[in-house]
């Protein structure tokens, strides 16, 4: 039995006895994994093997904020990369914001090479809200439904420093809550017209013992 954490009262994942074939690897949501074998007292087989590896990505459930970042941020990331993760709001909140603090990838004029894809919901072919390579720094991107997933993928060469960005559960299909020294934010669909009848509140909070300056460009 495999289970997704550090104990066996985690969500169990897998479950296999006798010739019962586990053909799809198993994926944990976090950095740990629990695997327990138990044999009984009669008649013994020959058994299993198994093999483990690290994957980037993650399924975040949240009611507060975060960081995500790239493989091996600050540092370049690996080639060959194939990341996914998929940040949820949790009750209350049922959208999710985020926000670039770092964007630095390979650049390709049609972002072939090494991209990263924002899909608004949490399953594979979510509507996409955009796809970003090189440096320039995607706007921050606030979820209609309850959550982002974020696609990573690099080739076989050329790599750059990659991103850092911060998520935030929000209440609001717009604003949002950012922790961070710096940012910008937009109106709803920016540089397209806004909708009608909504209403979006920005929180933002630096570091203690600072002051923040708001500026409209
Ligand atoms: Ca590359």
């Amino acid at each position: 039995m495999a289970y997704d954490g550090l104990s066996s009262t985690t969500t169990r994942l897998a479950r296999a006895c006798g010739r019962q074939q586990l053909t799809n690897p198993i994926t944990s949501s976090g950095n740990s994994l629990f695997v327990r074998f138990q044999s009984g007292p009669s008649r013994q087989s020959r058994g299993f093997q198994a093999h483990f590896r690290q994957v980037c990505g993650g399924y975040i459930l949240t009611n507060s904020f975060g960081t995500i970042s790239s493989p091996l941020f600050p540092a370049n990331y690996p080639d060959n990369q194939n990341c996914s993760w998929i940040i949820q709001a949790q009750p209350p909140f049922n959208h999710i914001t985020l926000s670039f603090t770092h964007f630095g990838l390979e650049s390709s004029t049609t972002c072939t090479q090494d991209f990263l894809e924002i899909l608004d919901g949490n399953y594979g072919d979510a509507p996409l809200r955009g796809r970003y390579c090189g440096t320039s720094m995607p706007h921050p991107i606030t979820s209609f439904s309850n959550a982002l997933t974020l696609k990573f993928i690099s080739d076989s060469s050329l790599n750059a420093d990659g991103f850092h960005a911060t998520y935030a559960a929000s209440s609001s299909a717009c604003g949002g809550d950012f922790h961070m020294a710096e940012g910008t934010f937009d109106s709803p669909g920016y540089p397209e017209v806004y909708p009608s009848n909504v209403e979006c509140v920005w929180n933002i909070v630096s570091s203690p013992g600072n002051r923040l300056q708001l500026s409209f460009m």
